[in-house]
């Protein structure tokens, strides 16, 4: 019971990476607010998810708001607040990749990519830090930046700078906070068979070609992120803060 007494948000919690770890931060005690899109399969999602927690007497509310949106992170830190009286750790883990070539990269997805995974995560990630300030016992932040915070990727350039960006907020934030026992860090995951790359991966030559620079020898799940992710959250990393933590299999430091 790593959280237990937390009371924990995770954006685009409905499937995926932000799933597993709002599962997995329910089994070790927190309350969850399952962030989502707002769409109809984000709510019905995120329903879902709060019953396999209750099926385990976990408890998980949920709010759906775009994370595009400023605003996202005060309703956010209210639906939390109303519900469970507080907010301990905040994940910013919404996120979206449409693999495209940079020469004729639209501008809309340009910009939408940049706004969902990093202008709304930094509002939001203001608002979590401000409650916490508020609140007086400090508090944890994660954001689940990624491996592609650290080399470029085919079809990612609208992608990769916001992962970037967002292992940097963590590391500035670590200094604007620290004075409050907020501490900030990143998780970087390597490639996880999710939605996020299924087309991508549908390529057979590219799944074989990414397992094999995988020294661990497989693609990561959603749950492989889990545990990590509840680590930082947890009073086990007091003393962690700025830092960023690989989840990857090994494929980052396999260049031969
Ligand atoms: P996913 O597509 O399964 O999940 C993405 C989540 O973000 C979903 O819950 C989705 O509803 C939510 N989301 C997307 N747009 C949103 C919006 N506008 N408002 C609110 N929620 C929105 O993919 P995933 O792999 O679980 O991705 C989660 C995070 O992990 C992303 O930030 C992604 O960049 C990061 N990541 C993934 C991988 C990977 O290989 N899968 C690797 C590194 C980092
Ligand atoms: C990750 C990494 C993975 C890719 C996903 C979409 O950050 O680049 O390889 O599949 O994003």
């Amino acid at each position: 019971m790593l959280l237990a007494g937390k009371t924990v948000i995770i954006t685009g919690a409905s499937r995926g990476i932000g799933r597993a770890a709002a599962k997995e931060c329910a089994r070790q005690g927190a309350r969850v607010v399952i962030g989502h899109s707002g769409s109809e399969q984000g709510t019905e999602a995120a329903r879902s998810l709060i019953e396999e927690i209750a099926a385990f007497d976990g408890q998980a509310i949920e709010v759906g708001s775009d994370a595009a949106d400023p605003d996202t992170g005060d309703r956010l830190v209210a639906g939390a607040v109303n519900a469970f009286g507080s907010v301990d750790v905040f994940v910013n883990n919404a996120g979206i990749c449409p693999f495209h070539s940079f020469l004729d990269m639209p501008r809309e997805v340009y910009l939408k990519t940049v706004n969902t995974n990093l202008n709304g995560a930094y509002f939001a990630v203001q608002a979590a830090a401000n409650q916490m300030k508020n609140q007086g016992k400090g508090g944890a932040i994660i954001a689940v930046s990624s491996i592609s915070a650290l080399v470029g990727g085919g079809m990612q350039t609208h992608y990769t700078p916001t992962k970037a960006g967002l292992h940097s907020l963590m590391q500035s934030c670590a200094i604007a906070l620290g004075p409050y026992g907020i501490r900030c860090n990143s998780v970087l995951p390597g490639t996880i068979a999710t939605d996020i790359n299924k087309d991508d991966l549908a390529d057979e030559e590219k799944l074989a070609y990414m397992t094999s620079r995988t020294p661990l020898g497989r693609l990561g799940e959603p749950d492989d992120v889990a545990g990590p992710i509840v680590f930082l959250a947890s009073d086990m990393a007091k003393y962690v803060t700025g830092a960023s933590l690989l989840v990857d299999g090994g494929l980052f430091v396999n260049l031969q």
